[in-house]
């Protein structure tokens, strides 16, 4: 049985390329979808892409990889400032997590420098656009890619 990897996004992501793409850029969440599935591919993992605007979501996603799923990418989008319940869950997940930010949030408002999920997360990419996806992607390859 193949390996997945939930790559997940959360609010507003959904917007990716259309919005603020001064800071986010014109690339879509389609594209990270099809990026992270490529490199992927190369260590013999599956992909599964997920977004959603809503916390409780997120979390029940999380729960859901307990069993489906070998490692979790996460961009939680502003949740990553705010949310203790989606830093519970992943502490409830045994496999790698990767945070990814696709823009450089030390170098925006300070509400942004902080993240309750970096304490929990096994590796941090921030500011790389959506290349980051990618880069986590590669790393977690070497971890769990068979
Ligand atoms: C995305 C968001 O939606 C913001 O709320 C975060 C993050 C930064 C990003 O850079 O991908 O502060």
């Amino acid at each position: 049985m193949s390996k997945t990897v939930f790559v997940m996004n959360g609010p507003n992501l959904n917007l990716l390329g259309k919005r603020q793409p001064e800071i986010y850029g014109s690339d879509t969440l389609e594209d990270v979808a099809n990026n992270c599935s490529r490199v992927a591919a190369e260590f013999g993992l599956e992909v599964r892409s997920l977004q959603s605007n809503h916390e409780g979501q997120i979390i029940d996603w999380i729960h859901e990889a307990r069993e489906a799923a070998v490692g979790i990418i996460l961009n939680p989008g502003a949740f990553t400032h705010t949310s203790v319940a989606i830093l519970d869950a992943l502490n409830a997940f045994e496999g790698p997590v990767f945070e990814v930010h696709i823009s450089q949030v030390h170098k925006r408002e300070a509400f942004r420098h902080h993240s309750y999920v970096s304490m929990r997360a096994d590796g941090i990419i921030v500011g790389c656009g959506i290349e980051g996806y990618e880069l986590a992607m590669r790393r977690m390859g070497t971890l769990v890619g068979g």
